[in-house]
């Protein structure tokens, strides 16, 4: 048993939750619809490549998001290394180290070097100044990344892009139905990249998009997207298998449904955890700009210095009472492989990223957990907390 786990159980800390409660547990809509939905498909006996489903979700998702084109992927890792193909991004693309691994691997997955900029440690996003230092002749773009949904700062990167001649994108996967200034998330740079994994609090079981306002870089995504065909029998782009199914698009298009429901569940619960928390000196819970729209997706609570347990004990002490932590992105993509042994050095320039890695706890949220779970779940750090 590790000090905080003795600590709570020595302070009385509540039972552990008969089954365990996930960060990232998938948030499925109405179950008849999706049935009804998957037996016409049978019916139709058009499983995928482009059948009707698919065709719909793009275009719910393209009005719901206020872009001109949505291009649909198995995945977002796919829709990140389509997007970076058809941006024609080589040499070094500078991205945060505070991401999914993702971020990094689609990048490396076709020779380009990751190069790893700061974040600002307030937002969790990318430092616009650290981005600048990165930048070399080899830089031929820039991934933002709107970490937890918050949009990265599109002004400053935009202005860094345009007076390098970079292209700028984003990774986009947590920022799904999150606006900026007003303005849907999926607007920005040339293109965005969404993810509609499982995990998310809006799935297609697996799934993907890259939004983009450009034709022809929609044009060219779809033809990579299905192996380069161009009609029948004709090839005329080295491409690859992107494709969504058409049950996991029936899937999107049922909880396209019950989105706004999921959302309010996520608000709720963060207001749920804000309120309990608000007690614990030395712990915070990051903040979402009530203007703009949030999909309250991720539960981030950042444990400081003056709190009287460790994060990572913390985290094997909720474990062990079966609530299952996440120390995402701990500990950085650059203290991961391959990027690791290629500089082992990088993290000299990331001071942010490896303390806010260091101090990051995500706890669950969705449909799973209610304002009654969520109060039970924070006993454990009361247990720990000055309070007890
Ligand atoms: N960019 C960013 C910034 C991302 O965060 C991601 C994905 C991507 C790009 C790539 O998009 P995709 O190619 O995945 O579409 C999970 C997800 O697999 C991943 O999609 C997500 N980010 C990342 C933040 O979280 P893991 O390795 O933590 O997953 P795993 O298997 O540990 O699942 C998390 C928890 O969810 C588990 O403890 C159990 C629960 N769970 C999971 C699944 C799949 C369920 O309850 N039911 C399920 O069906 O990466």
């Amino acid at each position: 048993m590790n000090e905080a786990a003795k600590t709570l159980a020595s302070h009385g800390a509540p039972p552990a939750f008969p089954e365990p409660l996930y960060v990232g547990r998938p948030n499925i809509g109405d179950r008849e619809k999706f049935l009804k939905l998957v037996g016409e498909m049978f019916d139709r006996g058009r499983l995928s490549n482009h059948g009707p489903l698919v065709q719909e979700l793009e275009q719910r998702i393209a009005e719901f998001l206020g872009v001109k084109h949505c291009v649909a992927m198995c995945n977002g890792t796919l829709a990140l290394e389509i997007a970076i193909r058809a941006l024609n991004l080589t040499g070094e693309v500078i991205v945060p180290s505070y991401t999914f691994i993702a971020t990094a691997h689609a990048l490396h997955w076709q020779g380009i070097r990751p190069v790893f900029a700061d974040i600002d440690p307030r937002t969790h996003n990318l430092d616009p100044a650290s981005v600048r230092r990165k930048i070399t002749p080899r830089t031929t773009g820039i991934i933002g990344v709107h970490l937890w949904g918050r949009a990265a700062p599109v002004e400053e990167l935009q202005a860094i892009a345009d007076e390098h001649g970079l292209a700028l994108m984003y990774d986009a996967a947590h920022a799904f139905a999150c606006s900026h200034g007003g303005r849907m998330i999926g607007n920005f740079g040339r293109c965005e990249a969404l993810s509609f994994h499982a995990t998310k609090f809006y799935n297609t079981f697996e799934g993907g998009a890259v939004v983009t306002n450009e034709e022809q870089l929609a044009e060219d995504m779809r033809l990579m997207r299905n192996f380069g065909f161009k009609g029948f029998d004709n090839v005329i782009y080295p491409g690859t298998n992107g494709k969504l199914t058409e049950i996991c698009a029936a899937m999107g298009l049922v909880n396209l449904e019950s989105i706004d429901q999921v959302i309010e569940i996520n608000r709720r619960n963060h207001v749920a955890y804000r309120d309990v928390l608000s007690e614990f000196p030395g712990l915070s819970l990051i903040e979402f700009n009530e203007q703009e729209k949030n999909n309250y997706q991720y539960v981030v609570i950042e444990v400081g210095a003056d709190f009287p347990a460790k994060r990572d004990d913390l985290v094997d002490a909720f474990h062990r009472h079966n609530v299952i932590a996440r120390r995402y992105f701990w500990p950085g993509c650059h203290r991961m492989e391959p990027y690791r042994t290629l500089d082992p050095d990088a993290g000299r320039h990331l001071p942010h990223t490896e303390a806010v890695a260091e101090r990051v706890m995500l706890l669950p949220t969705g449909t799973a957990v209610d304002a009654a779970t969520i109060r039970s779940i924070c006993e454990m750090f009361r247990c720990k907390g000055p309070a007890s």
